[in-house]
């Protein structure tokens, strides 16, 4: 963020999942919960803040799928769009819209872009020579032809990348091309056709300046950026489908063709920001404050595979429009891997192994608090991590249950049988007692600061570290022994581990919200709702104390243990590869 230019507001975006098949975890740890995990937190210091997402419903992933099933490609859109969405729903993703892209509202703004650029002069025809399958009687693009890469060798290259190196080619160079259809594996024919290029060379200047202005980001993010941006070509942005949004163009040409998806995703946000002006504000135009506003800051969350999109492509997009601002952070991730207990060995995961875990499997299993307490814990922030079974009860019961779960609830049970469910008085606090309290904003501003940084694990280390004081703390005093001598002194104990439950419970929101809900509900503390238009601090209201004489619900379990044998049992459930 720029001094100058300080901000009112924040528009958060996570990557729109393909609406081609279930959401898994590793989209959750790369580009989802630490969306949520901001939004929530912002939401809960008042700020106004916006959070968009939704299913990415265009383009050759969705077609190649219903071709493979042998069902439209509405009907596949329609099967994953609401399976995730309900995916989402109850992992607790607390988008303020899950919108599509096969909405008509995204016809028109992606339209609109295309024009813009085009009057611009950012849009060129260009003909060009593609793989055309004769038998099919069709052109092959993407992921419709596969071969041989130029590169490495690797016999399962796409048409114009390879999955196995990295690298992108024109697609003639693909060596030993074959049609990538149920029924064809033909070999195509190179053929011409005209298609519209976005000019990337032109932006180069601003795209230059636009990452020298953003050393904050990580590494990740500005590296492939920067390398992007050191090579710029012209980018195709048409295809030969029918699936896709039309070409606003009045040429006969243009007509059998569609936009490249990944030209109309990302401005699958705009749309998606477009309707909920509509169905919350009753406002044709609110969305454009959270686009147009300098005071706007604009935030994408994503896996490292989107960086070229959000960081060079559609930045560019974005300033041919002349008007929209553009991302200020792109916190992007790596990848999360999936530790095989057979071999070993992380192995990356994919739908051909079988190694996936889906949302919707693990939300069988699991209350969602869990899964994102595992999930942050090992999020891949800087390097690749894997998702390991034991490693996953072990962190969840070790810190979670033990540390925080176990403290909240001995102090509660506590409270509840010597002092008549009531936070007892605390007439004189000694050292230690002071020293636990000033603890107390201490650790939650370091929670914050990590927050603030994108630095979700260590923020989530940050939140146990407040829990791993207490103990200490309870463990020095010994409530369980004076409460037989010294009931001044059991009390102001209390009185002290009541303080830092109420803190942990507003530190907790971010990660954990159903944990916080009902901790809330039993300390009797409102939790402010928060949202676009802000609201009351309820995060520094973690600092402020709890009353003595204020009233306590029952204690319940937070954080149940995880059973060793369900464990080992789930994890050969996922060996077996049934955890999708
Ligand atoms: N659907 C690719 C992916 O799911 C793509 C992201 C679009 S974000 C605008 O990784
Ligand atoms: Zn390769």
């Amino acid at each position: 963020m720029t001094d100058s230019a300080p901000f009112e507001r924040t528009l958060v975006t996570s990557a729109l999942p393909y609406a081609n098949g279930h959401i898994h975890l590793g989209h959750i740890a790369g580009a989802y919960l630490p969306a949520d995990i901001y939004v929530r937190y912002k939401r809960l210091k008042g700020e106004k803040v916006l959070y968009v997402g939704g299913s990415d419903e265009y383009g050759v992933p969705i077609t190649l799928t219903a071709l493979k099933e042998g069902v439209s490609p509405r009907e596949v859109i329609d099967r994953y769009h609401a399976a995730n969405a309900d995916a989402f729903r109850r992992l607790g993703i607390s988008y303020d819209i899950y919108g599509r892209t096969s909405w008509d509202l995204h016809v028109d703004t992606t339209q609109a872009f295309f024009r813009k650029l085009h009057d611009g002069g950012y849009v060129h025809a260009e003909e060009m020579e593609l793989w055309y399958s004769e038998q099919s009687d069709r052109y092959l693009p993407d992921r419709y032809v596969k071969g041989t890469c130029p590169k490495c060798g690797y016999t399962d290259a796409n048409g114009d990348e390879c999955e196995s190196c990295g690298a992108q080619y024109a697609p003639q160079a693909l060596v030993e091309p074959r049609a990538n259809i149920p029924g064809d594996d033909s070999r195509p024919i190179l053929r011409k056709s005209r298609h519209w290029f976005l000019d990337l060379p032109r932006f180069a200047d601003r795209l230059r300046a636009y990452l020298d202005g953003h050393p904050e980001w990580r590494d990740n993010a500005r590296g492939i950026a920067y390398s992007w941006v050191n090579d710029l070509r012209a980018r195709c942005i048409t295809r030969d489908t029918d699936w896709g949004v039309p070409i606003p163009l009045d040429d006969p040409e243009a007509a059998a063709k569609r936009i490249y998806v990944w030209f109309d995703a990302p401005i699958g946000y705009v749309t998606n920001t477009r309707q909920w002006g509509i169905d919350v504000c009753g406002d044709a135009s609110a969305w454009e404050l959270w686009w147009k506003d300098p005071t706007t800051r604009m935030v994408h969350f994503i896996g490292k595979d989107n960086v070229p999109f959000h960081a060079v492509i559609f930045p560019a997009m974005l300033m041919g429009q002349e008007d929209y601002i553009l991302a200020d952070q792109v916190p992007a991730n790596e990848y999360l891997n999936v530790f095989n207990r057979a071999t070993g060995q992380a192995e990356k995961g994919s739908k051909s192994r079988g190694n996936m875990i889906s949302v919707r499997w693990a939300l069988e299993q699991f209350p969602a608090d869990v899964i994102r307490y595992y999930l942050c814990a090992i999020a891949p922030e800087s390097k690749d991590s894997a998702f390991d079974w034991d490693d996953f009860m072990h962190r969840y019961n070790g810190e979670l249950c033990d540390v925080v779960g176990n403290f909240v609830h001995r102090s509660l049970t506590m409270t509840m049988k010597n002092f008549d469910g009531r936070v007892p008085e605390a007439p004189v606090f000694d050292a230690e007692d002071q020293a636990m309290l000033d603890a107390i904003p201490a650790q939650v501003d370091a929670v914050a600061e990590a927050l603030e940084g994108f630095r979700f694990r260590q923020a989530l280390e940050r939140f146990i570290d407040l829990g791993r004081k207490a103990n200490v703390y309870f463990d020095a005093k010994q409530p369980w022994v004076t409460r037989k001598t010294d009931l001044e002194r059991t009390g102001t104990t209390l009185h002290v581990c009541c303080q830092v439950v109420k803190a942990l419970c507003h530190a907790m929101i971010p990660f954990l919200p159903d944990g916080a809900s009902t901790l809330s509900r039993i300390l009797g503390v409102d939790l402010p709702q928060g949202g676009p238009d802000g609201g009351p601090d309820g995060w520094n209201a973690a600092k402020a104390p709890l009353p003595a004489g204020s009233p306590l619900g029952t204690p319940e379990v937070l954080f149940p243990k995880l059973d060793r044998d369900r464990i080992a049992e789930l994890a050969e459930a996922h060996l077996r590869g049934e955890a999708f």
